[in-house]
Parts: structure tokens; C-alpha cells; sequence
């Protein structure tokens, strides 16, 4: 029997427009990647496996939203209604430790790194979701710490071991752009979280659907983009390693 009657969590005209937008933007993105790494070859093609995922993942979580299934209404203390957008942490819990894997593998990491790095990031994407499912404020501001402590501990993996990883390899000024735009764009999204309907409620919904809108796509298909562009520099640090020369500043 269907049950007497399915609500869909409503939103406004803004956030239903991104969604749709982003859905679309997202699968184009996904798309220009797959174009981009034909022909790769050895560990260029792995680095074409881990981000062609990431805005294909991202694309079916945004469907999800838009259509009303990746949102749910819970009820505060206070009584208010808040909307959680679940699949942005289901998105975020593939596609964030795939993004680092990513650049953990460029900067020539170790699988113990890359673990590390893998866990604080899962650890910081359950933690956030918990936040924006609890009901009472203080929990919510609780887990954010909790969260933002996770996030603490991969920048300190992602500055003091990949760096010192990629200059053995000699890539170390291509890793110093993506680590830049990487730390960068993640750095927005705590704050926005804060300053959000989830935390502080200073910007409305739109807004923060937007903005998350942007920094997904450029954290997802921009930094998918340069990394496999960057994929060049490997080529030339492994035919350097064989030949035995040393790398040069320019590397
Ligand atoms: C949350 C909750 C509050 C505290 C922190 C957060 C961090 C989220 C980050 C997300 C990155 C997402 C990316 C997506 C796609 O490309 C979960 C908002 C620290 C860093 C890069």
C-alpha cells in the first residue's frame, strides 16, 4: 500500500535551479575529463581513473538533490524545521578521499600517507554529516569543532609530508599549485557550513547552494583538469629517475 502522503522537502527557486545547473555542469565536466585522458598510459591513466569518478559521483548526488530525494527535513529542539542535504556528504565521503588520493599520488606518497590522509578525511566527512543531522545548536557547533579538527590534521599531512614527498620526486612546483588550489577551495567550506543554514544561518540557502555549486565544480573538474595536464611532469620525473639524472629547480 503507498503511504497516504509523500511530502518532498521544499526549497527555493535559486537552489532547484543550481542543483539542475550543477547536475548538468558536473556530467559535462566528468565528460571533458574522459576526452582528456585518452591515451594515458601507466600511472598517468590511475590518475585518470580517480578523477573522471569524482564529477560523475557528484553528478548523480546533485540529480539526487534536485529531484528531492538527497534532502530531508529533520525538526530541531526549538521546534523549526531544517533541510539536510544528505547527499552532499554521501558525495563528499567518495569524492573527497578520492581528490587526495589523487594528489597523494602525484606527490609520490606512501601508502601509510595516503591512509592517514584517507581516515582523517572520512572521519571529518561523517563527523560534519552528524553535525547537520543533530538537533540542538550546541551539538551542531560541537561537531563542527570535531569536524574541523579532522581537517586540521590533513592539511598537516597535506603541507608537511606530500610537499617533502613531492620535492624528492622533483615535481614539486606542479604539486605546489594543485596543493594550493586544493587547500584553498577546502578551506571555504567549513566556514560556509558555519555561516550557513546549518550553523549560523547569516547566508540563506540559495546563497550557500551556489557557492557550494562553484567551489564543487572547480574542486572537482578545475582540479581533475590540471592534475591530468600536470600528468606530463610524472613522465618527465620517471624518464629522469631512469636515466639517473638529478631533478632541476625548474622540475
Ligand atoms: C564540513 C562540516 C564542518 C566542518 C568541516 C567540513 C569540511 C568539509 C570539506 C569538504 C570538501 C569538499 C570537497 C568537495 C568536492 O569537490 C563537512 C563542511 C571541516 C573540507 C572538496
Amino acid at each position: 500500500m503507498l503511504p497516504a502522503q509523500i511530502t518532498t522537502p521544499q526549497f527555493g527557486d535559486l537552489t532547484y535551479w543550481t542543483l539542475w545547473v550543477t547536475t548538468v555542469l558536473m556530467a559535462a565536466g566528468g565528460t571533458l575529463l574522459v576526452s582528456k585522458s585518452r591515451g594515458f598510459v601507466g600511472e598517468a591513466r590511475e590518475h585518470a581513473v580517480a578523477s573522471v569518478f569524482v564529477p560523475f559521483v557528484a553528478a548523480a548526488m546533485y540529480l539526487a538533490m534536485a529531484l528531492g530525494y538527497g534532502v530531508t527535513d529533520i525538526q530541531l529542539l526549538g521546534g523549526d524545521e531544517q533541510l539536510v542535504f544528505w547527499a552532499r556528504y554521501a558525495d563528499w565521503l567518495v569524492t573527497t578521499p578520492l581528490l587526495l588520493f589523487d594528489l597523494a599520488l602525484f606527490a609520490g606518497a606512501d601508502r601509510e600517507t595516503i591512509a592517514t590522509l584517507v581516515g582523517l578525511d572520512v572521519y571529518m566527512i561523517v563527523t560534519g554529516a552528524i553535525g547537520a543531522f543533530s538537533k540542538a545548536p550546541t551539538e551542531r557547533y560541537i561537531w563542527w569543532l570535531v569536524s574541523t579538527g579532522a581537517f586540521l590534521g590533513v592539511l598537516y599531512v597535506v603541507f608537511a609530508r606530500l610537499g617533502a614527498d613531492a620535492s624528492a620526486r622533483g615535481v614539486a612546483s606542479e604539486f605546489s599549485t594543485l596543493r594550493n588550489l586544493l587547500v584553498g577551495l577546502w578551506c571555504v567550506y567549513p566556514v560556509l557550513w558555519l555561516v550557513g543554514p546549518e550553523g549560523l544561518g547569516v547566508v540563506p540557502l540559495g546563497v550557500e547552494t551556489v557557492v557550494y555549486a562553484a567551489l564543487d565544480l572547480t574542486a572537482k573538474v578545475g582540479f581533475g583538469y590540471l592534475l591530468l595536464r600536470s600528468t606530463d611532469a610524472l613522465d618527465a620525473s620517471s624518464a629522469r629517475q631512469s636515466t639517473g639524472a638529478a631533478p632541476t629547480g625548474d622540475d
